[in-house]
């Protein structure tokens, strides 16, 4: 018994060292989202909301914040502004709705059929579906890895490429769930490689694309987020860096890209707030990774168009994040790209997307990706969406949404593939 005892224990430190034991799963049940609307001078007060809220859901947004807030910090966060109201009643009734993980159930060495995209899935089987894919078609594709996580995982996506050969046409990036939260973005990103290789030899369109360029594809490049959004905190969005000396967990890696980080406004020197830019420029083990994948492309063959998926609120956004008064030197074409591929997928679906620069449109950040791949990367174009919806589900899109958003998105990014 006691051996047993002692083996258990050395197990699960020997865990311990790896991966850090989950804490029990934040219950959201009660929990309220506020909108807050915030003075001029803001700093103080952000932070004084920062300090009592769970989570912001919008950070860096001008005109309000949305904030998770538990039943008991309610009145103290009220008292701190000068008008609030309560959008929603219940968070955890809400993330009830989203569908429950499904455990995959993959059949041997298949390609995954379309019934992915009906659930949101574990980690594991994401890994599974990508390696699925790859493998029934080994003469197009490759699977690529692009530098670890803090907690060791491996950042994995998938190179796609046609008639060409490998290698042989200017380069395509797509990246997911960059956000731990926004689930959605794995699941759109992956539609992409899916489409691409399933209908590579029974759709003109789809060939066409395909042969045009080298397709590089990463659906989730915050994993050790990701996994943390799943066990522990669904509504987590950095990494899970530590800072010595600070309790607080995370960086947000799209605030850590080496470009333009050191201008202030557009991020966070808190550790602990969802914004956290980091110590240094690309001080995340996940930025160094990404980074030096844009860098090779760029060195190679060059970047066409890279897009940087997250939700929510449906936008489209090009560079500048970090100066609102600065216009790329191609804004007219990044706005002409956008215009027609916001109306592929409103023909589809309906769903209106709001187009245009990126501080001016949405809010102002510091090293975000698109101004990386913009004036480092020298991307011809680079864009942000942000997916449904504008904030009825927010992060946690219902399952039975997959399926319209990713296909609705497949359309504007083919018609942006189309364009470049
Ligand atoms: O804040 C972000 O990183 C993105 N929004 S999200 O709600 N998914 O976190 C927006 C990045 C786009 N860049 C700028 N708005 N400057
Ligand atoms: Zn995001």
């Amino acid at each position: 018994m006691r051996s047993l005892l002692v083996s258990c224990l050395f197990a699960s430190l020997a865990l311990s060292t790896v991966v850090p034991r989950a804490r029990q799963k934040v219950d959201y049940s009660g929990f309220k989202v506020l909108r807050v609307s915030l003075p001029e001078q803001r700093g103080d007060v952000e932070a004084k909301i920062e300090e009592l809220a769970a989570h912001v859901l919008n950070p860096g947004k001008v005109e309000h914040l949305d904030v998770v807030v538990s039943p008991d910090k309610v009145d103290a966060v009220k008292k701190l502004v000068a008008t609030s109201k309560v959008i929603n009643e219940d968070v955890g009734a809400a993330l009830a709705e989203e569908g429950e993980i499904k455990k995959a159930e993959f059949s041997v060495a298949a390609v995954p059929s379309e019934s992915w995209f009906t659930a949101y899935h574990a980690y594991a089987d994401h890994i599974t579906f990508l390696r699925d894919l790859q493998a029934g078609y080994t003469g197009q594709s490759e699977i690529i890895t692009t530098g670890t996580s803090v907690q060791g995982r491996t950042l994995t996506g998938i190179h796609i490429w046609g008639s060409g050969g490998k290698g042989s046409k200017p380069a395509v990036l797509f990246h997911g769930t960059v956000h731990a939260r926004e689930w959605i973005s794995s699941m759109t990103v992956e539609y992409m490689a899916w489409q691409l290789l399933t209908k590579y030899s029974s759709n003109a369109t789809v060939k066409a694309l395909v042969d045009k360029f080298d397709l590089y594809i990463i659906p989730i490049v915050n994993p050790d987020g990701f996994v943390y959004s799943q066990t522990s905190d669904r509504l987590w969005r950095k990494n899970r860096q530590t800072v010595s000396g600070n309790s607080c967990v995370g960086r947000d890696i799209n605030r850590n890209w080496p470009y333009k980080w050191e201008v202030p406004g557009g991020a966070s020197t808190n550790p602990c707030s969802e914004t956290y830019k980091g110590q240094a420029a690309g001080d995340s083990p996940e930025n160094k990774g990404l980074r030096a994948h844009v860098d090779s492309l760029r060195d190679s063959r060059g970047l066409s168009l890279y897009i940087d998926f997250h939700s929510y609120g449906q936008y489209m956004l090009w560079p500048y994040g970090y100066d609102c008064n600065l216009v790329v030197h191609n804004d007219a074409q990044h706005r002409s790209l956008a215009t027609r591929a916001a109306a592929a997928i409103r023909a589809v679906s309906g769903t209106r997307y709001t187009i245009g620069p990126a501080c001016s449109t949405l809010y102002a950040t510091t090293g975000d990706s698109t101004d990386y791949t913009d004036a480092v990367g020298n991307s011809t174009y680079s864009y942000t969406y942000e997916l449904r919806d504008t904030g009825s589900y927010g992060f946690t899109l219902p399952a039975n949404q997959i399926q319209p958003t990713v296909r609705e998105t497949w359309e504007g990014v083919v018609s942006m593939l189309k364009d470049v």
